[in-house]
């Protein structure tokens, strides 16, 4: 590069920046990016259920809930050395000069533009919703919501306008292209590059999956949460105090059941009901998950106590008087199946005060936050 005047654009020739490379590693990239889009909608519908899937909603697999969301937490993690990566590899495109040479390039690279603004912003949002750090004013999931959709608009723009390129440079071989004389010495760079995000990639999995996946816990060093550590055998996300259940409201707890033949019932009361056991997963939404033991009445029995017709939904209000989770809405699947509880023991001990004494919500295949601690009402709806 000698002559050239200091100003000009770096020049790059490395094979580690070449569109081999970006598509090598684009394709890694893709698959992560497309898993955790899907699971992210998956996950978005189990939470929120649009009118029409409100009471339809699957309850089984038991584990379903607690599968996807430890893939997709997994995958938006395995995301973030690919997306660097991945960045790295085509930065030198950033000096390219002219920098722009007409509207359509223009275009061209304000999509680049806004694809690499939402991917690093989603990745980095999830990463700060998984240690549960919300340092923003706004709440986390609309604007992770809206930011997949821009994501997958940018993207998509992104492979049409590159696909040319991707099909030149999808195998090992490149086709159409001028072939380097050094090429196959070079070939080794590559690979070590490959190899060396691939590892990164491994690492960055296998010390945050063991928070869900079982036979990882030991190496589980980086997952915010370890799956064991709580009382009674389990994490606890929000404690009572946290939640502001205060014990005197706790001493006055009575379960009301409002319903066409509306009821109330002391803790003895309900504890003298038939007791079932269920062994369920609390699945949280950060991609911690935990199996536990659960005891306690049946939602359906409760329900056709107070004469809910066999389809209604219900609504579950808790002691806590503010926060999000504070009132949840479970469909007629979740609330008719013979696994849910509104259970009154965890793991053979009386609930404690943290995890929803005197009662709370468990379902199969069900996010976290709508397995409703502190139960004080639950209400038929039709
Ligand atoms: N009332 C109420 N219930 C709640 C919550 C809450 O903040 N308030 N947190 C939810 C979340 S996010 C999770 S993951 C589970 C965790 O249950 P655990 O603390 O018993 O493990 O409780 C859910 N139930
Ligand atoms: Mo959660």
């Amino acid at each position: 590069m000698g002559g050239m005047k200091s100003l000009s654009p770096p020049r790059f020739r490395g094979r580690l920046h070449d569109p081999r490379t970006a598509t090598a590693l684009g394709r890694c990239l893709g698959a992560a990016v497309l898993t955790c889009f899907v699971t992210g909608l998956i996950s978005h519908v189990l939470q929120e259920p649009p009118g029409v899937l409100a009471d339809r909603l699957p309850s089984r697999p038991v584990n379903g809930y607690r599968i996807n969301q430890g893939v997709h937490v997994a995958t938006g993690i395995a995301a973030i050395p690919l997306l660097l990566a991945k960045l790295w590899t085509v930065y030198p495109r950033l000096f390219t000069w002219p920098a722009v040479r007409g509207v359509r390039h223009a275009l061209e690279r304000l999509s680049v533009g806004v694809l690499v603004a939402a991917a690093l912003l989603q990745l980095f949002l999830g990463l700060l919703n998984i240690v549960q750090w919300y340092p923003w004013p706004f709440s986390f999931r609309p604007v992770h919501w809206a930011l997949a959709w821009v994501l997958a608009g940018s993207l998509l723009l992104h492979l049409a306008v590159q696909a040319p390129r991707i099909a030149a440079h999808w195998r090992r071989r490149s086709t159409g292209t001028r072939q380097l004389p050094d090429e196959e010495r070079d070939e080794p760079d590559r690979r070590s590059l490959l190899l060396g995000v691939g590892a990164a990639v491994g690492a960055v999995t296998v010390v945050t999956v063991g928070q869900t996946f079982a036979p990882l816990r030991p190496l589980n060093l980086l997952g915010p949460r370890h799956p064991e550590h709580g009382s009674q055998g389990l994490p606890v996300n929000r404690s009572a105090a946290a939640a502001r259940v205060s014990p005197a409201a706790v001493r006055d707890w009575r379960l009301r059941v409002a319903g066409p033949l509306p009821y109330t019932l002391t803790w003895a009361e309900l504890a003298a009901l038939p007791q079932h056991d269920s062994e369920l997963p609390i699945a949280c939404v950060e991609g911690w998950s935990a199996m536990a033991r659960w005891r306690g009445v049946r939602m359906r029995d409760l329900l056709d106590r107070a004469g809910a017709p066999s389809g209604a939904t219900v609504r579950i209000v808790s002691l806590q008087r503010k926060g999000g989770y504070a009132v949840s809405e479970m469909g007629a699947s979740y609330a008719r199946d013979p696994l849910t509880l509104l259970a009154l023991r965890l793991n053979g001990e009386i609930l404690n005060a943290d995890h929803g004494y005197p009662a709370r919500v468990i379902a199969p295949n069900r996010p976290g936050v709508l397995q409703t601690k502190w139960v004080t009402r639950i209400e038929v709806l039709t």
